[in-house]
């Protein structure tokens, strides 16, 4: 069968998604709203083909960990069953993201994956469709097959779990800057971590409610280009975010003592006048929301504490694109 090629790229919550009302078809507690990134993507090539005794799965040229392949032959069912094949697949994926370093590599992987396999089978899907099968892959992968900003709906059921564009050509300045404290794997991943946050923080609800009322002026901000408002939400739910986790029993932390620099460091900024905005994931790493005119002013204020400190700068970027090798 023929080989087909898919693009996506990486995404940033602004509205985090932290926590599951169905493990298996990986429904939401809580809409969530990203930015598509321009910089980061993963690339991945499937051809199913008669000749295969299993699926080979590489991962930039070197065969993945058992857990991972196990993950990924679970979605290649997925769209076996649908395609009413039962032909093994090679998957061949090549990440331009710094794996598992709280940059979401899984929603630019479970995104392309979807596209290319998809496609592969000999499926026709619209965006739409193939945002609920990234999702079944990796919930932050629903947003991935859009451009800009990107609202999944938490919806009841797998038809209405879907993310949508909100703005998929953003022609307004707004930048994150994404400073690496660790491009080490973190200790708990978001699936342990938002399973943990969800039965263990005694407000757990409470931040659904909260989270889910951002929705509305997040919408607001992003259609009114204000990017103070948007940084603001966006500061106040990452926050939140992590509160959970710190008040979870046993609590865990995904912020070291680096990231808290950061933070405060944004605060200080701000209080000169900048708009910049710290929103941070599952990892210690901290991404700065910030006009593109003040990069130079936040990189030096940022050496400035930590000289050694890497930054990468981040811009909105597109939605998936596929093609016939
Ligand atoms: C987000 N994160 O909205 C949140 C904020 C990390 C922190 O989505 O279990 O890898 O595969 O659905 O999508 C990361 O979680 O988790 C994530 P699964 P996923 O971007």
């Amino acid at each position: 069968m023929v080989a087909f090629t898919a693009r996506a790229h990486t995404n940033i919550a602004l509205l985090k998604y932290w926590g599951k009302a169905d493990q298996k078809l990986i429904i939401p507690t809580t809409t969530s709203i990203s930015l598509t990134l321009n910089e980061f993507y993963t690339e991945t090539t499937v051809e199913f083909n008669d000749d295969l005794a299993n699926d080979q799965i590489t991962l930039d040229h070197q065969p993945l960990k058992a857990k991972d392949q196990k993950k990924i032959i679970n979605f290649l069912d997925l769209i076996r069953a649908q395609a009413n094949i039962n032909t093994y697949a090679k998957v061949e994926s090549f990440n331009h993201v710094p794996t598992a370093a709280g940059l979401a590599s899984s929603a630019s992987a479970f995104a392309a994956l979807a596209g290319a396999s998809a496609a592969a089978a000999g499926l026709d899907l619209t965006p739409a469709d193939l945002s609920r099968l990234a999702r079944q892959g990796s919930g932050s992968a629903s947003r991935s097959i859009f451009g800009g900003f990107v609202q999944w709906d938490r919806g009841t059921d797998h038809q209405t779990s879907v993310a949508h564009p909100l703005q998929e050509q953003v022609d307004w300045p707004i930048q994150l800057l994404t400073v690496i404290v660790s491009d080490q794997p973190k200790k708990i991943n978001s699936r342990g971590g938002m399973q943990n946050a969800m039965q263990n923080s005694p407000f757990y609800q409470s931040w659904v409610e909260r989270s889910n009322a951002l929705v509305k002026p997040m919408q607001t901000a992003i259609n009114q280009h204000d990017l103070a408002t948007l940084g603001k939400i966006a500061e106040q739910n990452a926050l939140e975010m992590h509160a959970q986790n710190m008040v979870a029993n046993p609590p865990f932390f995904y912020l070291t003592d680096i990231s808290w620099k950061i933070i405060n460091l944004v605060q200080e900024l701000r209080e000169n006048g900048l708009k910049v905005y710290a929103t941070m994931d599952a990892g210690p790493n901290v991404k700065i929301i910030s006009h593109p005119d003040d990069t130079e002013k936040i990189e030096d204020a940022l050496h400035t504490i930590l000289p050694e400190i890497t930054i990468q700068v981040a811009t909105p970027g597109p939605g998936l694109k596929i093609w016939q090798n």
